[in-house]
């Protein structure tokens, strides 16, 4: 199978320069778009999800006003941390074919990226876009821990017949020998999950965090159970921070997490582990507030990612 090529963004992440093309330019950051994932019968496709990547790009200038100006959440300049080849790699296509055609060309990018030593984020589409990542961390050779910050369990192993929905990209990381655990964050209300799931989610060591849990005693005991060092990848529902400051999803839970008990937790892994790679999914803009709000918090987590693993006491620190 030929590398597909992507589709150039309207405007790129942060005016990164584009590629269309694994390898085309040297790449240590990558940002890759995936509008698609397989879905549900009777759900519309593509999806208002799949608006998301360009619609969080175009907030590039609200979340960051000026790489070179003092960003208070890094306690630096982005541009002084930031190493020199950040690369928007644009929105992967689904044209025609099937989905499993489509999946394996997002692995096939995601594998080359991860093959290269890249740290890659990436910008859903719904949850199902994490399902094809999973499969590419297996380039990586190495033992990766899972952060899932949601509402949702999201441990359904189908959901009418599909098995690669929204559902259930927990579930499928708990079957890759190469996942070797997982922190699950933010869960609240009740979702797709039934009694079953849940139990499945305890017996396979799932560390579970409700929201609830996260109020009363912070973020202390959720890094606590991320080991030292370890390969990290992050999966951030939208839905998992609180409606009130992220009302753009479709599926809003009240008592969520809010961005100051996520942004020092998101730190705090990129500095204690090597956070290889970060999804955000399930931003809605169609539903989103008229400041973009819920735009400008996704790209406000990734920054806070990417300033704290390439910054003074990150993991990736010594890779510049
Ligand atoms: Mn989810």
């Amino acid at each position: 199978m030929n590398m597909q090529t992507t589709q150039a963004p309207v405007r790129p992440f942060l005016n990164w320069p584009i590629a269309t093309v694994a390898r085309a330019r040297p790449t240590q950051v990558a940002l890759l778009g995936l509008p698609h994932s397989e879905p549900y019968p009777g759900n519309p496709h593509p999806n208002d999800q799949a608006r998301a990547p360009d619609a969080i790009r175009w907030q590039s200038g609200q979340f960051c006003d000026g790489q070179e100006h003092w960003d208070f959440d890094l306690g630096a300049e982005l541009s002084s941390v930031l190493p020199a080849h950040c690369v928007d790699f644009g929105n992967m296509p689904w044209t025609n074919g099937s989905y499993d055609e489509h999946a394996l060309q997002v692995t096939e990018l995601l594998a080359s990226l991860w093959g290269d030593g890249a740290q890659v984020f990436i910008l859903g589409g719904d949850h199902g876009v994490t399902i094809p990542a999973l499969d590419a961390l297996a380039v990586l050779q190495t033992p990766v821990h899972i952060l899932h910050i949601d509402a949702h369990l999201d441990w359904r192993a189908e959901v009418s017949g599909v098995r690669r929905g929204y559902s259930s990209p927990l579930r499928w990381a708990s079957e890759k020998p190469w996942i070797c655990g997982m922190t699950q964050i933010g869960m609240r209300g009740t979702g797709s999950a039934r009694r079953e799931e849940f139990l499945a989610a305890q017996e396979y060591g799932s560390r579970i965090f409700t929201a609830e849990q996260i109020h009363a005693c912070g973020i202390e005991p959720v890094l606590a159970t991320i080991p030292q060092g370890a390969a990290v990848y992050i999966t951030v529902d939208a839905d998992g921070l609180d409606p009130s400051g992220m009302p753009g999803v479709l599926a809003p839970s009240p008592g969520g997490l809010r961005f100051e008990q996520i942004a020092p937790l998101l730190r705090a892994v990129s500095q204690k582990c090597k956070v290889v790679g970060m999804d955000v999914v399930e931003v809605a803009p169609s539903f989103d507030a008229s400041n973009a709000m819920t735009c400008i918090i996704a790209g406000r987590m990734i920054l806070n990612v990417l300033g704290a693993s390439w910054g003074n006491a990150g993991a990736y620190r010594d890779r510049k």
